[in-house]
């Protein structure tokens, strides 16, 4: 067989093929997580072509926003079949860029083709009500308008999806789009930027600077925030970055949508069917590498059956491959790079020195002889489950890594307690047989999380319900459902079509 290519060979085939220049430099260089070895050069924005960019948005705004709303529908429909042609050659890029192996990475993709599909829906139904107004010969109703450029900040776990949520949303409501792409995902911003860019190229009504892509540091992102002209800024990321773009966004009384840090958990109840909860909890703890904003980072199990629990979570761990994701049969890729690398093992470090037990997993760099399928420059590591004996800092704290904390509990109101006593609020599960504790789950004082789900995982939603959560999470909502509604303005109209002039609440002015 022949030695599978490097991740720069391989990079070089698939931008050639998606027509992406490799050195459009000066600016930044694109890595791969696998190996660290330089991809290809990206250009950098500077402030004159941020500010570039954003203009030209703006001017594609003013002529987007009267394109019939099923017109624009189309485009997004054009741009979905051509992801559909795309989807491998894209899906092969983000496991060399970011680590993904292939079948995650396909999902990602479908996020993107089955986002432009709801899209087109909702650019059919972008309506608002008719409301009955107190007035003789009046009507009162809604109409919901583009709103204007929008920017999307992205992390580089979702380097291609949260985009697609948010620019495909945006297209059919009428509005142009500012993509400022995470620093260590940029190579999958141009291949999808390309992608979209060429339908749109051949799409009569679709003006130039409709989908704009900037490049660059903190710096681009933060310019990008503070611009008057952007009206909607949609973050995804830690709730540092949030915290800093929500406060620049608020100064201006500009609109944000936040999705930032989660601390996921899942209660095992006593009566859960644990073939179906370990199955559950391996895709969503140890899936992804730990770098899900859903990412499963806690356990709640209840006492009678927390230490067979482990046992069973240990040796399906202990079985789990770990490499380089192009490699059939690897279930774990890399950390994004040795920073995550670094904060897992300190998260680990934190852990012991609050006295809870690290049953397995940890930082592979000390693998002798190294492991071939592992390439050097990689972050590697093995998924760890902690056994604690309470909820500590470094438990109540989000690690990018998959680190997978477990506590016992003795009776329900104590599991969901737990569940919440957390800063953050974005995803949770519960594992149980019993309708009850499942209802109680979900009632108003059950979790505070803005996704919750019954026997299955915290990760892995699917696109046509609202994303996002509550608390450090930031209570924005992406995707599906009325999350379009973030993406437009809306007017309340009152039509008086009689020869009167009755005023509201019964003033009489004479
Ligand atoms: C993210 O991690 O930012 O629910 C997005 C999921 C994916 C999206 C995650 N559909 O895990």
């Amino acid at each position: 067989m022949n030695a599978p290519l490097s991740p720069r060979e391989d990079a070089a085939e698939i931008l050639a093929a998606l027509g992406v220049s490799r050195s459009a430099g000066p600016g930044m260089p694109a890595r791969s997580a696998i190996d660290g070895s330089v991809l290809a050069q990206v250009a950098a924005a500077d402030h004159d072509g941020t500010e570039a960019v954003i203009a030209a948005a703006q001017a594609a705004f003013v002529r987007w926003r009267v394109v019939p709303a099923p017109r624009r529908g189309e485009a997004v429909r054009r741009i979905g079949e051509a992801v559909r042609q795309h989807k491998d050659l894209l899906a092969r890029l983000i496991t060399l860029e970011v680590g993904k192996i292939p079948s995650e990475a396909a999902g990602e993709v479908q996020e993107w083709i089955d986002l432009c599909d709801f899209a087109v829906g909702e650019s059919r139904r972008l309506h608002g009500l008719t409301i009955a107004s107190e007035r003789p010969g009046h009507r009162l109703m809604e109409q919901w308008h583009p709103l204007g450029p929008v920017s999307v900040i992205t992390a580089f776990n979702f380097p291609v999806a949260v985009w697609a949520w948010n620019a495909m949303l945006a297209l059919v409501c009428g509005d142009s789009v500012v993509w400022k792409p995470s620093e260590k995902a940029n190579l999958c911003a141009l291949a999808a930027q390309r992608i979209a860019l060429q339908v749109l190229a051949d799409f009569p009504e679709a003006p130039p600077g409709l989908l704009g892509l900037v490049c660059g540091n903190g710096a681009v992102g933060a310019q990008v925030a503070a611009d008057p002209r952007v009206a909607l800024v949609s973050a995804t990321g830690s709730v540092r970055m949030g915290r800093a773009v929500a406060q620049v966004v608020a100064g201006r009384l500009g609109r944000s949508l936040l999705e930032l840090g989660g601390n996921n958990a899942l209660v095992v109840t006593a009566s859960a069917d644990l073939d179906l909860a370990v199955r559950a909890i391996v895709f969503a703890a140890a899936g992804t590498c730990g770098q899900r904003c859903t990412t499963l980072r806690r356990l709640i199990v209840h006492r009678s059956i927390v230490d067979g629990v482990c046992a069973r979570l240990v040796s399906v761990f202990a079985r789990l491959r770990i490499g380089d994701p192009r490699a059939p049969g690897i279930m774990v890729g890399p950390l994004i790079d040795a920073a995550a690398a670094s904060a897992m093992d300190a998260a680990l470090d934190a852990a012991r020195a609050d006295g809870h037990a690290v049953l397995c997993g940890g930082h592979l760099r000390d693998t002798v002889p190294a492991d071939p399928s592992r390439p050097a420059g990689g972050a590697w590591v093995a998924p760890a489950i902690v056994h604690c004996t309470r909820q500590t800092d470094i438990v109540r704290q989000e690690t990018f890594a998959p680190i997978l904390y477990v506590c016992g509990y003795t009776d329900f109101t104590e599991a969901v307690a737990l569940a919440n006593d957390v800063p953050q609020g974005l995803s949770a599960a519960i594992c149980t047989t019993d309708a009850r504790e499942a209802e109680r789950f979900l009632a108003a004082d059950g979790s505070d999380c803005g996704i919750v789900n019954v026997n299955m995982g915290t990760s892995g939603a699917e696109i046509g319900g609202a994303f996002g959560g509550e608390k450090q999470t930031g209570g924005g909502r992406e995707s599906g459902s009325d999350s379009w509604k973030a993406y437009m303005r809306r007017t309340t109209n009152t039509v008086n079509f009689s020869d009167q002039l009755p005023l509201a609440q019964g003033v009489d002015f004479g």
